[in-house]
């Protein structure tokens, strides 16, 4: 009876042991997804319609901005590098910070997410800005973004256009 206790009990520790190891659960979460509706800007952040700056960068198409709420469910920290979308030409990851008293936004190379930590992409702070729009964005619309992380790699989220 013993002998055949033993394989029982090792069988039951394998799985107790990958339950508790959580496999499947993704290493990022992105949750809250939701991008500004064009015609909505606040300071520091472009308006939708193009501007004398944007013109003179080549931007002919109105911009956006996308913001999330990403969580890194790892004990290591992992950084946002690029993120993609059909919906518009190009995308870049911003700040905002003020200067001289003036808000202004600012491309930045990653957003680090803590180990075990959230960051929160939200109006007045980091966001993915959206140049060069391809298609209209109107409240309630959805479009799909590609999010590409240093050590997790690509995840694909859904965003949704709001009017804030
Ligand atoms: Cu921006």
């Amino acid at each position: 009876m013993r002998r055949h206790l033993a394989p029982l009990i090792l069988l039951a520790s394998i799985v107790v042991l990958s339950a508790c190891s959580n496999a499947n659960a993704p290493a990022i979460q992105v949750t809250e997804a939701w991008a500004r509706a064009p015609g909505s800007a606040q300071a520091g952040e472009p308006a939708a319609t193009p501007t004398a700056e944007s013109m003179a960068h080549g931007m002919a198409r109105p911009t956006g901005a996308a913001y999330m709420r990403i969580r890194n469910t790892t004990s290591a920290p992992d950084q946002l590098l690029l993120a993609q979308s059909d919906v518009a030409q190009s995308t870049e990851i911003h700040t905002v910070e003020v200067k001289n008293g003036v808000m202004a936004m600012r491309p930045v190379d990653r957003i680090e997410i803590p180990a075990k930590g959230e960051v929160v992409l939200k109006p007045g702070g980091f966001h993915v800005m959206l140049i060069g729009l391809t298609k209209d964005l109107k409240p309630g619309d959805r479009f799909s973004l590609t999010l590409h992380f240093e050590k997790t790699g690509n995840i694909e989220i859904q965003v949704e256009v709001r009017q804030p």
